[in-house]
């Protein structure tokens, strides 16, 4: 190190030691903290931290200026930030999945680089000025638009709103299987939309009497296909073209995708191209040989399409250990396709005891809902869960309660309460005790 480099970092602390003040502002910073109740294991007076004596390169050099990055990046220190897929569970990555770092966000909305990915195809690379959406079958009128002509088009709103895949948790159906909560809650997404309600295109076009169905269908090599109940289509499905406030991305089915709030993630279909009225469901693959549950007598439950409400504890998870004994806040998240999140309960002790969780942040229909448990930890071992209540009066069930009903065959729709065993080092690991 040359003396130049050195000559900050010395003068700085020959000033706090000259004033007296580097044991004074440890011993402040100490009983500050202390009152917090959060160990101050760096601010033992007499002892310099260096992390506060010592000048760092990021204190003492410019900056990259303002052309540096275009668009912008998360801090490189966040690499842990990012989607992840698991290898085995399916042949190639073109049909496949991959999982929101639920464990690593905050708040309700999911930043749209971290999106989890679900593809038939791979994903579309749609050219905008290429694409457009048609609307035929039983209508008056047949449409077509053009990207150009839905941004004009009158009565654009903006909503929040979950997608959460059906097969969230499936890998979980029949015991605990995989260990973090990225790739057991992970299939979910929660973004502002921007676009038009799906009912003021309908009006436009003219649904005839008989148009009691509505096909959906994406202009990737999958071509997803899939029907809805024109009840639901005339409610509060939109098509959109913006997340988060910025264009869809490619991952999420830019340019134009079908919002179905509350509604399983399939339904959702990517690079829309094409509206079709029907006066009967089509019984696309992704609603028969897919998407439908399997029961023990044999049958098959179909057109399971609301996502019944759910939670989960993000942190601690498996990949967010117990770090510190003391306090600590626990967090979680909360949905239901039902409508709002009413109250969340969690208990540590496997579901013997339950306390109500803090709900921060709006608590909207259809959306994902933030709860927290400022708690003290003693190294003693939990058992964490969390249930959910909606506004329609349901409680999430456990997974037990769930397998009575639906057997053990399903995939689908498994919304059952998860539970995390704390051991005394912190380690979180994926159980199931009921
Ligand atoms: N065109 C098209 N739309 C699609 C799919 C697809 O493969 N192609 N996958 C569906 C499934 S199964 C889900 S869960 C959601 C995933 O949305 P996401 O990729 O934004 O997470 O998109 C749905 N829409
Ligand atoms: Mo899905």
């Amino acid at each position: 190190m040359s003396v130049q480099d050195k000559t900050p970092q010395m003068s700085r602390r020959g000033v706090l030691r000259a004033a007296g003040l580097a044991g004074a502002a440890a011993a402040a910073g100490g009983q500050a903290l202390a009152q917090a109740k959060i160990n101050p294991a760096k601010l033992e007076p007499g002892k310099p931290d260096p992390t506060i004596t010592d000048i760092q390169d990021w204190n003492r050099f410019l900056g990259p200026g303002v052309e540096a990055a275009p668009y912008g990046k998360p801090s490189r220190f966040e690499k842990e930030t990012i989607r992840r897929n698991v290898a085995w569970l399916t042949a190639g990555t073109e049909s496949s999945i991959n999982f929101t770092p639920i464990h690593e966000l905050d708040g309700i909305i999911t930043p749209n680089g971290v999106c989890f990915e679900r593809h038939h195809g791979g994903v579309a690379e749609v050219d905008p000025a290429q694409h457009r959406l048609m609307i035929h079958g039983l209508v008056d009128k047949p449409l077509v638009f053009t990207m150009d002509d839905l941004k004009r088009f009158p009565g654009r709103i903006n909503r929040p709103y979950f997608l959460e895949c059906a097969a969230n948790g499936g890998m979980e159906w029949k015991g605990a299987q995989l260990n973090g909560v990225q790739f057991t809650h992970g299939m979910i997404h929660n973004v502002w939309y921007t676009g038009i309600p799906l009912k003021t295109l309908l009006n436009e076009a003219g649904v005839k009497p008989n148009g009691k169905w509505v096909l959906v269908e994406g202009a990737d090599s999958a071509a997803m296909t899939r029907s809805i109940p024109i009840e639901k289509a005339l409610d509060d499905c939109l098509v959109t073209w913006a997340m988060n406030g910025e264009a869809l991305r490619a991952e999420q089915g830019y340019p134009l995708r079908i919002v179905v709030p509350g509604w399983e993630g399939n339904m959702w279909v990517k690079w829309l191209r094409r509206i079709e009225i029907g006066d009967q469901p089509w019984a696309q693959r992704e609603e028969t040989s897919k998407y439908t549950d399997l029961l023990a007598d044999g049958r098959a439950r179909r057109h399971t399409w609301v996502m019944d409400a759910k939670s989960v504890v993000t942190n601690p998870s498996p990949q967010k250990p117990l770090k510190h004994k003391g306090p600590n806040v626990l967090s979680g998240l909360a949905w239901s396709g039902r409508g709002a999140i009413t109250r969340v309960d969690v208990s540590i002790d496997g579901g013997k005891n339950w306390q109500t969780a803090r709900i921060d942040g709006p608590a909207l229909p259809l959306c994902l809902t933030r709860f927290y448990v400022d708690f003290d930890w003693n190294g003693q071992e939990l058992m964490v869960q969390s249930r959910a209540m909606d506004s329609t009066g349901y409680v999430q069930p456990t997974k037990d309660a769930l397998r009575k009903v639906r057997g053990l065959n399903s995939i689908y729709h498994n919304n059952g309460i998860q539970t995390w065993l704390v051991r005394a080092n912190g380690e979180t690991e994926n159980v199931e005790i009921s």
